[in-house]
């Protein structure tokens, strides 16, 4: 084993290259990376040249190292601090300079591509955000934590938009000049995965410079709203969204930069998921409609400071485990129903989650799904889990009447994970996982006008589409060349690989072709469907739904139908283990008023 001063110094050495904004593209001509695409095994640099390598056949790690192996943080409490509450953003009355459907390149706008629905749907609020360097705890056992952040905090505030109200979001970038360790300070903001235009998306290459800002109109409006049988309702209700989350989306360095804190949450309400329990579908509301987004992370284990490894190549997984920012807090929370929107930001982890009773193990608490990515399910799903891949989310109902006064209850994840290639499949048992959370059930009793799930039968239909007249498409998930490809090809800005005819029907089929790893794919702009997984009906009743992303499992070949609409522009699909997407799982196209029928772009 190698002793801590030669660790030490390889850390040094390392963070001094990621400090030094090096992509792994620079390392490979530096000769810094071998053939096979790993770290090269040079004492000072690999933690794997010590044989911290834990095995794996097809790369992962082996004889040339690279890997990184898993480093572990210093010791922290668990259930120390209070879940943190996520404020709402807040509208400004006007912004200047005001904004422009062109770019205003001279005020110092980022944006190159003019707005093409401004005028259709004219912004009804204005928002300013600033992606700004902030100082949080994350845990009273660890120093203050450097982070990047909208606003200069992290997760960001939650947006609360309806659809029919089209705004607009100003991202100022004032971002420092010093990474101080890890990050890159041009960005580029994806709504994740609203129906948004090319040039407002957060497209990877649309990054912009400290000192710029860039204008994001978000039409609020629902897919299908050229379609002349949706007229009447601005789109097709069956499209709507409910919880989206928005996050740094720049080009190879995305991983740093929302591992570094900017990442939050977008919420849609309407006439049915109002915001008010007393209305509509009659969902949890107010304080009892809660944002949680989850990460791990890991932390130096000398200076307690934010550690991001460069060259762990398969994927970070991280030893401490954040709620809304905060490592494993506590929730109080009363004897009533309660709408948890939950959201995997990764980077790598999958995780499966549980509700655990520590003084009942064998009890099966089961709860509501309600939502998959952001789209509500065609009616609530009892489960005992949910999965949720690196940027899937799911709504969840958990009626905390059902426990005792005073019970405490754990959000645990149960999915063995033990590099960042993916979960080895077991789930293990009840308290032998990891604990995200703690709910308290100790408020008093309060009213729930909240509507029982278990009565509601129906929030939206699946939208149905004829699929005998699709293009027809598919893209191999693989490693090549020492990183992640698909379709043998890397992510590159210059390259169109493909382009959608605008309001077609695509039937696409993902195939995990990298022995070994599993890949969260999310495809832009549309919802899909899952039509078969390896020929089957996917076998959860809650993936009978419409998605964003899709998991592919080891082995799998997943059908997946959408279609395109309303929109023009360029759009990515990519790994969402966010590591496998810097290095380079990504594919750049666009959707065109007229297009291909490439089937291997
Ligand atoms: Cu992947």
């Amino acid at each position: 084993m190698p002793n801590k001063k030669d660790v030490d110094q390889a850390t040094k050495n390392r963070l001094e290259l990621i400090a030094a904004g090096l992509s792994r593209r620079d390392l490979f001509k530096m000769g810094l990376l071998t053939s096979a695409g790993y770290l090269v095994a040079k004492k000072g640099l690999s933690s794997r040249a010590w044989g911290f390598d834990h095995g794996g056949k097809d790369g992962g790690g082996g004889k040339d190292g690279g890997g990184g192996g898993n480093p572990v943080s210093p010791p922290t409490r668990s259930f120390v601090e209070p879940l943190v509450l996520l404020t709402v953003k807040q509208p400004v009355a006007s912004l200047n300079p005001a904004p422009t459907i062109a770019p205003n390149t001279a005020a110092g706008e980022g944006r190159t591509i003019a707005h093409q629905a401004f005028t259709q749907f004219p912004p009804q609020k204005f928002y300013q955000i600033t992606q700004q360097q902030g100082q949080i705890s994350m845990s009273p056992d660890l120093p203050l934590q450097t982070i990047w952040g909208f606003d200069g905090i992290t997760p960001g505030p939650v947006y609360h938009a309806r659809y029919g109200e089209p705004i607009l979001v100003r991202n100022v970038n004032n971002l420092p000049a010093n990474n101080g360790g890890f990050g890159n300070n041009t960005v580029t903001t994806h709504l994740h995965n609203g129906h948004t235009p090319s040039e407002s998306d957060g497209f990877p290459c649309f990054f912009d410079n400290p000192g710029q800002f860039y204008d994001h109109h978000y039409p609020n409006v629902l897919a299908g709203f050229t379609d002349p049988q949706f007229s009447a309702t601005q789109g097709d209700i069956r499209e709507s969204l409910s919880t989206l989350f928005y996050h740094d989306h720049r080009i190879d360095f995305t991983s740093q930069n929302v591992y570094k804190g900017l990442v939050g949450q977008y919420l849609l309400f309407n006439n049915f998921d109002t915001g008010d329990e007393t209305t509509g579908f009659r969902l949890p509301s107010g304080q009892f409609d809660v944002p949680m987004l989850f990460a791990d992370k890991v932390f130096d284990s000398n200076t307690g400071q934010l550690f991001f490894d460069l060259f762990n190549l398969d994927g970070i997984l991280g030893d401490k485990f954040l709620v809304n920012g905060k490592i494993q807090p506590f929730f109080q929370v009363a004897p009533r129903r309660y709408r948890l929107r939950w959201t995997n930001t990764g980077p790598s982890r999958w995780v499966q989650f549980f509700l655990t009773d520590p003084n009942n193990l064998g009890a099966n608490n089961t709860f509501f799904q309600i939502a998959n990515d952001g789209n509500l399910l065609p009616k609530p799903v009892l489960v005992s889990s949910v999965e949720l891949g690196v940027a899937e989310r799911a709504d969840v109902i958990i009626d905390f009447s059902k426990f005792k006064p005073g019970q405490s209850i754990f959000l645990e994840n149960r999915l063995e994970q033990q590099d960042g290639r993916g979960p080895t499949g077991n789930v293990l048992a009840a308290g032998a996982g990891n604990n995200y959370m703690r709910f308290d059930v100790v408020l008093p009793a309060v009213a729930d006008n909240s509507q029982d799930p278990a009565t509601i039968t129906k929030f939206y239909d699946l939208p149905t589409v004829d699929l005998s007249n699709v293009v027809r498409r598919t893209f191999n998930f693989e490693r090549g060349n020492g990183q992640w490809q698909i379709n043998g090809q890397f992510a590159d800005c210059r390259i169109n690989r493909f382009t959608v005819k605008q309001n077609s029907t695509e039937l696409w089929t993902l195939v995990n072709s990298s022995g070994g790893w599993m890949h969260p794919i999310h495809i832009h702009f549309e919802e899909h469907q899952i039509v078969s997984r390896n020929g089957a009906p996917p076998p959860l009743k809650v993936e009978k739904a419409r998605k964003d992303v899709v998991e592919l499992h080891h082995g799998e070949s997943v059908q997946i139908f959408f279609r395109f609409r309303d929109f023009l522009g360029r759009y990515p699909l990519h790994c969402h283990n966010l590591v496998h997407e810097d290095h380079a799982m990504m594919a750049l196209w666009s959707i065109g008023t007229t297009g291909d029928t490439n089937p291997n772009p």
